[in-house]
């Protein structure tokens, strides 16, 4: 009922405010002048408005900067975040400086010269000092942001060190898996050839670097002050793995590696005090457009500390465990399938027999 009161409210507000328009044509058109002719004191009252719209622009563009600031990630949860955090912040002091100046200037100017018939404009073709002022201060600026920037990024992806934790994060549509190296800290082989129901992965059995890796859904664990390594795989399109409380994102590609490392320096305990909120949570998410699913492609990361993880990955277990488990189900699987169907079990022997190659 209200709805429709503000509807009626506005539209007969739209015919009132037409119909005063009517009225001072007719009044003009009475006195015999021309309503569409601009004067001196429109130009004025144009210029006045120019003043408050922009100011009222630039005001807000800090106001609400200020106000949403309570909408943008928590403090990083990384070591190298801290340092992104920085170089973001150091552009953003750049560009709200520019910005401030240039608007500023930009509104006054229109402001101040609006139209007035006795002004004559100065012709102005050329200042070489001006020039130079305008080139030379953005390009230092530039400059440093630019070498700022590079130095903390080469810092970023210098090589990870020795002691370094391995983990695989494997993107398929619609969800991740990581893979944990294991005690060798060394993942397995794995070949998108082996894919089949029970190794989603394609993970080379055969490889005995694979024996000890450990695989995990839903949600993984991380140590607290621990450099981790994630290589990142796809089996379909591209994902990206995005983890923002920890300033990562990397694509994950069909058919290559790719690769990022950084240690989380905040416990998930430790970030709950922060953000004063007992349900956060790390998570991953994917962060490019890879079909139907993609707003619930992802996982919770668990952060603790050292004890506590290996406690965790321990009570996991690893691919051989798995395997060992699965055995006799499978040896069951078999038998069912050549007494169904005789022509099938020869396919299914040929497969292992390819699989056993590899
Ligand atoms: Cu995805």
């Amino acid at each position: 009922m209200i709805s429709f009161l503000t509807f009626l409210v506005i539209v007969l507000g739209l015919i009132t405010f037409g119909r005063i328009i009517r009225i001072f044509e007719l009044s003009a058109e009475l006195r015999g002048t021309d309503v569409n002719a601009v004067n001196g004191s429109d130009n004025k009252t144009n210029s006045l408005l120019l003043l408050i719209m922009g100011s009222a622009f630039v005001f807000m563009v800090f106001y609400l900067t200020y106000a949403m600031k309570d909408k943008m990630l928590p403090s990083s949860a990384s070591e190298h975040g801290v340092e992104i955090d920085t170089l973001f912040a150091v552009n953003w002091y750049i560009l709200f400086a520019a910005f401030f100046i240039t608007h500023a200037l930009l509104i006054y100017f229109a402001a101040k010269y609006y139209f007035k018939k006795e002004h004559k404009p100065v012709f102005f073709a050329h200042s070489t000092k001006l020039e130079l002022i305008w080139t030379l201060i953005p390009a230092a600026v530039l400059s440093v942001i630019i070498v700022y920037g590079i130095s903390k990024w080469n810092k970023i992806v210098a090589p990870a060190g020795d002691d370094v934790l391995v983990i695989e994060l494997y993107a398929k549509q619609f969800d991740w898996t990581a893979r944990y190296a294991g005690d060798d800290n060394e993942l397995g082989k794995a070949s998108f050839r082996l894919i089949d129901g029970s190794n989603p992965l394609g993970i080379e059995y055969t490889d005995p670097q694979s024996a000890d890796d450990i695989l995990v859904r839903n949600e993984f664990h991380l140590p607290v002050g621990k450099e981790v390594v994630f290589k990142f795989h796809s089996r379909d399109v591209i994902h990206s793995a995005y983890m923002p409380h920890f300033r990562a994102q990397m694509n994950c590609v069909p058919g290559m590696t790719t690769q990022f490392h950084f240690k989380p320096i905040k416990t998930t305990e430790e970030m709950r005090v922060e953000t004063a909120n007992d349900k956060f949570d790390y998570i991953l998410l994917c962060n490019k457009i890879c079909g139907a699913s993609h707003f619930n492609m992802q996982m919770n990361i668990i952060v603790e500390d050292e004890t506590s993880f290996r406690q965790w990955l321990g009570s996991k277990k690893t691919v051989a465990e798995e395997l060992k488990a699965a055995a006799p189900a499978a040896t069951v699987e078999v038998k069912t399938d050549s007494l169904a169907a005789p022509a099938d079990s020869a396919k299914v022997h040929a497969v292992t027999a390819d699989a056993t190659k590899h």
